[in-house]
C-alpha cells in the first residue's frame, strides 16, 4: 500500500469548487468526473488510504461476493483492460491494492487528504456555498458538497450489558486493525452471522482452539464458488469491456446476473429442482439474483426456493440439532442479504466449533473474560463483533449537516429519509449523495459510478446556465420516496427485519421497518435519472 499522504493537511485552501467526503468507489468516481469538468476539488477521507469499505473491512476472509470485474470501475476502458483480477471474487488485500492503483494511475492523490474526518457542513445562504468543518478544527468552503460516505460504513456494536468490561482482544470486522491477528490457540467468540460474520467465521475456524458463534437470526446462504481467474478467462474478460459494461448497466441490481423472466411455476418439479441445483453450483449470486422473478414477490414461489436451501443446509451439517439452528424459519430466501460462503456450513462439523442460538439462549452479560447467555458462561480470549452497520443513513447522519433555515439532516430524516433518487434531499441545496438513501440497491460501486456521472452532468448544467443554487422540489422528492415505498410494499422483503428495511436494534428508535433503498430496478432508476438530465432538471428549484 502506498504511504498515506497527510503532508498536505496544512494547505487546505479556503475555497474549492467541490468538496468530496470519502475515498471509496463513490468519492473516487466523483473526483474523476468533477475534475474532468475542470473543477477544483478536495477529497477528505478519515482512513489513511483509499478504498472506503475496502480500506476498513480488512478482516481475514473479507472478499467480494459479486464478480471482481463487475465490481471494479468502468469509467476507463484502459483501466478495465490493464488490471488483472487474480480471483473471480477478489479478497480485500487485492481490492485495496486496486483502489491504490486507480488513485495513482489517474493522479488523484494530490486532491485527496487522508486521516481527515469531516465533522460538520453548513450551507451558507446567499453565498450558496457549503462551509465544511474538519475534526481538527480546519474549515473550508465549496460550492458543491458530495457525501460519498457509503451505505455500509458506520460500524455498530451490540447493546449488551457489560460490553465495556470485556478485557480480552476485541475487534469489529469493519474496524479491523492493520497488525496481524492470530487466532491460533485462542478461544474466539464471533457475534453476528451476516455477510461479514460468515466470511470471518470461515477463517477463524481454521486455527482457533475453539470458536463460539453467537447467532441471532439464521440466514440463507449459498456457495460463492470462488476460484482463480485463468489467463484465458482474463483475456476473455478484458476483451469484453463493452459487453460487460452494458450488462451491469441493464440488470435489475447492476450485477452480472439477472432474474429468469419465467415464473417458478412454469417448470415441472424435476426441472425446477435441476434449475435450483445448477444455480446453487454456479458462481456468486446466481441463485439469488439469477433466480425466478416471482421468488421475491410470491410467498408460494419463495417457499420452494427456501425449502431447497434449507435442505442443502441439513445435508451439509452433520449434527441434526445444529443444522436446525442454522436453518432459517422466520423469513424467506432472498428477503435479507444472502451471504455467499465457502464451506461455511462444514465449519459446524468441526469439533472446535460451537453454535449458540441466541433466540433460544439470549445474551445476559459480557464479563471481562467472556459472555454469559441464559444457558451458561463462554470463556473467550478474543471477541469479534460482526454486528454490521448503522446502514444506509448512518454515515450521512454521523456528520452534522445543516441546510437552509438551520434544518438538520438528522432531524429531517427522523421518520425515514426523503430524497430525490437518493441523490439530493430538499432543504440541502448543492448537496449530493453517492449511493444515498433511496438510490437503486444492488452492486454499490455501480450506483456510485452512475451517481457521479449524474452529479457531473448537473454541475455542468449549472455552470453553463450561470446558476449557483439547486435543490429538489419537495413534491418531486416526496413522489420518488412514495414510489420507493410502493415498490417495496409489493415485495416480501417488506415483511422482514434487516438493514434492507432499515431495522437496527442497536440504535434507538430504529425498530420500525422503513424504506431506505429503491427496489424497483436499476433500469427504472436510470430512466428517471437520465430524464432529469435530458430535460434540464425540471423537478428542481434553481437560482
Ligand atoms: O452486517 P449484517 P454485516 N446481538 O447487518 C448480528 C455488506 N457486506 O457486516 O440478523 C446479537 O448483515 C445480526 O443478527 P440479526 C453486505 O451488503 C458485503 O455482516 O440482526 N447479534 C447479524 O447476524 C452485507 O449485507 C460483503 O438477528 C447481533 C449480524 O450481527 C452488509 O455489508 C461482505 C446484534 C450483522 O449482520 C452488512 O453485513 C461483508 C446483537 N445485539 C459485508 N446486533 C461482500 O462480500 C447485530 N447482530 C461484498
Amino acid at each position: 500500500m502506498a504511504a498515506p499522504d497527510t503532508s498536505s493537511r496544512a494547505s487546505v485552501a479556503d475555497n474549492y469548487d467541490a468538496v468530496i467526503i470519502g475515498a471509496g468507489a463513490g468519492g473516487i468516481s466523483a473526483l474523476i468526473h468533477l475534475r474532468n469538468l475542470g473543477l477544483t476539488c478536495r477529497l477528505f477521507e478519515a482512513g489513511e488510504g483509499p478504498g472506503g469499505a475496502w480500506y476498513w473491512n480488512r478482516y481475514p476472509g473479507a472478499r467480494f461476493d459479486s464478480e471482481s470485474y463487475s465490481y471494479g470501475f468502468f469509467f476507463s476502458p484502459d483501466l478495465f483492460r490493464e488490471w488483472n483480477w487474480s480471483e473471480h471474487f477478489s479478497g480485500q488485500p487485492e481490492t485495496e491494492a486496486y483502489f491504490n492503483y486507480v488513485v495513482d494511475r489517474f493522479d488523484l492523490r494530490k486532491d485527496m487528504q487522508f486521516a481527515t474526518r469531516v465533522s460538520a457542513a453548513r450551507f451558507i445562504e446567499g453565498e450558496n456555498v457549503w462551509e465544511v468543518a474538519l475534526a481538527d478544527g480546519t474549515t473550508c468552503r465549496a460550492r458543491w458538497l458530495i457525501a460519498a460516505v457509503g451505505p455500509l460504513t458506520t460500524p455498530q456494536l451490540p447493546r449488551i450489558a457489560g460490553i465495556e468490561s470485556y478485557a480480552g482482544e476485541a475487534y469489529h470486522t469493519a474496524r479491523w486493525p492493520h497488525h496481524p491477528v492470530d487466532f491460533a490457540g485462542k478461544r474466539v467468540g464471533v457475534i453476528g452471522t451476516g455477510a461479514s460474520g460468515v466470511q470471518v467465521i470461515q477463517e477463524v475456524a481454521k486455527t482457533a482452539r475453539h470458536l463460539t458463534v453467537f447467532q441471532r437470526t439464521a440466514n440463507y446462504m449459498a456457495p460463492l464458488k470462488n476460484g482463480p481467474v485463468t489467463p484465458e478467462e482474463q483475456t476473455g474478460i478484458q476483451s469484453r469491456y463493452d459487453e460487460l459494461k452494458a450488462r451491469v448497466s441493464s440488470t435489475y441490481a447492476w450485477f452480472l446476473h439477472s432474474p429468469d423472466p419465467r415464473s417458478i411455476f412454469d417448470l415441472s418439479d424435476d426441472d425446477r429442482e435441476r434449475f435450483f441445483e445448477e444455480r446453487y453450483n454456479a458462481r456468486g449470486m446466481a441463485i439469488w439474483q439469477g433466480n425466478f422473478r416471482d421468488i421475491l414477490t410470491d410467498r408460494a414461489a419463495n417457499d420452494l426456493i427456501s425449502d431447497f436451501i434449507r435442505r442443502k443446509i441439513r445435508e451439509r451439517v452433520k449434527d441434526p440439532q445444529t443444522a436446525e439452528k442454522l436453518v432459517p424459519k422466520d423469513h424467506g430466501f432472498g428477503t435479507r442479504r444472502v451471504p455467499h460462503e465457502t464451506n461455511y456450513f462444514e465449519v459446524y462439523n468441526q469439533p472446535n466449533v460451537t453454535l449458540v442460538d441466541l433466540k433460544a439462549t439470549p445474551f445476559e452479560v459480557i464479563a471481562p473474560d467472556g459472555i454469559r447467555t441464559s444457558e451458561g458462561f463462554h470463556e473467550l480470549d478474543m471477541l469479534i463483533y460482526a454486528t454490521g452497520f448503522d446502514a444506509v443513513t448512518g454515515a450521512f447522519e454521523a456528520i452534522d449537516i445543516v441546510g437552509v433555515d438551520g434544518r438538520e439532516l438528522r432531524a429531517e430524516w427522523r421518520d425515514g429519509p426523503v430524497t430525490y433518487l437518493g441523490l439530493m434531499t430538499p432543504g440541502f441545496p448543492n448537496f449530493f449523495m453517492s449511493a444515498g438513501p433511496l438510490s437503486a440497491q444492488g452492486n454499490i460501486p455501480r450506483t456510485c459510478e452512475y451517481n457521479a456521472v449524474w452529479v457531473a452532468e448537473l454541475v455542468r448544467y449549472m455552470n453553463e446556465n450561470g446558476l449557483t443554487y439547486i435543490e429538489p422540489d419537495p413534491a418531486a422528492a416526496e413522489q420518488w420516496t412514495a414510489h420507493a415505498r410502493d415498490v417495496q410494499s409489493a415485495l416480501l422483503v417488506d415483511e422482514v427485519d434487516s438493514w434492507f428495511t432499515g431495522v437496527n436494534a442497536n440504535r434507538e428508535g430504529r425498530l420500525e421497518r422503513r424504506v431506505v433503498q429503491y427496489r424497483g430496478g436499476a433500469y427504472i432508476y436510470r430512466e428517471r435519472s437520465e430524464a432529469a438530465i435530458a430535460n434540464g432538471f425540471p423537478e428542481f428549484i434553481k437560482k
